[in-house]
């Protein structure tokens, strides 16, 4: 495995100069942040942030997201436009050397949390999904706005796309998703670059729209609408993991036996009988993940991929970016590196 780290660019409070003395970093997770989704990326905003990934000792091997456009999931005519940009994209990473890019196929908003500042027992601040606040909830009134994106959309731009969206059945999306990598996945071949689609967060329909990469049987579809390593999987085992119906060990030991996990988020959740979910610290204890288990299923198939802490709280008084700040990240890369050791040393005896 190759431990690495999520990083907004120039802008972000975390610096690369803080990132590479967490033990064991090898690689930096990152997009470029200047082009509307759809767009091609420049060379040279590609080189400039390679460069500074690579000043400090890093390696630029994982993007993070490049998005794909909403006309693309919607199936509109316009979509053949930006598979071509998105293929584009595909082409210029490859070049400056990325291995892994990680997207989502979500239908408008990416992860949806209630809260993003609740205050746990211990002081800390972590994001979470609370079924009672959710149902108060409506991104077209706005009454209660939905934290993370209420600055993202018009309204009125919002309220064309849902009504898009209203059109759309499960099946459609599944069209959509299968035409999109018919185009894409030939052209990561060829870049050698590898796909790795992130799951619905969370892993059900939300607000009337429809989430597909739910769950192992619809996993085991996707990766069957074209079936090349190049089209693989972003495990995150948060997503995935905050309905417990998922069984999180089983599923990454089963896409790690068959070579199609790229990249893997690595993060704890605590789950309530409601369904309501909250981000918690990386360690088993703290949250309703077997974090040995995920981690051993990884060992027992050698994983070669990526593997990053996923959000963590904020913790010793820290600000900036929710769920991204340094300290409670880096205490799970170094978690995630313990079990690691551990389960590697255990195994050779
Ligand atoms: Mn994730």
């Amino acid at each position: 495995m190759k431990m690495s780290f999520r990083w907004y660019g120039a802008d972000d409070p975390v610096k690369l100069e803080n990132i590479r003395q967490i033990p064991n970093m090898k690689a930096i997770v990152t997009a470029v942040y200047d082009v509307p989704p759809g767009e091609v990326w420049s060379v040279e905003s590609i080189e400039k942030i390679k460069n500074q990934v690579e000043e400090n000792g890093l390696d630029f091997d994982v993007i993070e997201s490049v998005p794909v456009h909403e006309d693309i999931k919607l199936g509109f005519d316009t979509r053949d436009k930006y598979i071509e940009n998105y293929k584009e994209n595909i082409r210029r990473l490859g070049k400056a050397g990325v291995k892994v890019i990680c997207y989502n196929f979500m239908p408008v908003f990416d992860w949806t949390r209630t809260q993003l500042d609740k205050v746990l027992e211990d002081g800390s601040t972590a994001l979470v999904y609370y079924k009672e606040q959710l149902e108060k909830m409506d991104p077209l009134t706005g009454e209660l706005s939905l934290p993370g994106w209420d600055a993202s959309y018009k309204k009125e731009d919002l309220k064309i796309l849902f009504d898009n969206y209203a059109k759309l059945t499960e099946e459609d999306l599944w069209d959509n998703l299968k035409y999109f990598l018919e185009g894409i996945i030939p052209v990561a071949e060829e870049s050698g670059v590898k796909m790795a689609i992130h799951p619905d967060d969370p892993p059900y329909p939300i607000f009337g729209l429809p989430r597909i990469i739910t769950c192992e049987q619809n996993l085991d579809r996707f990766l069957k609408l074209v079936d090349s390593e190049y089209n693989g999987l972003t495990l995150c085992t948060g997503s995935l993991g905050c309905a417990s119906s998922n069984d999180i060990p089983k599923m990454v030991n089963k896409y790690a036996k068959q070579k199609r996990i790229h990249f893997m988020h690595i993060r704890n959740v605590k789950n309530f009988a409601d369904g309501s979910f909250e981000e918690s610290a990386h360690l088993s204890g703290c949250g309703s993940l077997d974090m040995a288990a995920i981690v051993k299923a990884l060992k027992d198939n050698n994983y070669e991929g990526y593997i990053r802490p996923d959000h963590g709280r904020m913790i010793w008084g820290e600000t900036g970016r929710a769920g991204y700040g340094l300290y409670d990240r880096a205490l799970g890369a170094t978690y995630i590196n313990g079990l690691w050791e551990g389960i590697n040393y255990v195994s050779k005896r």
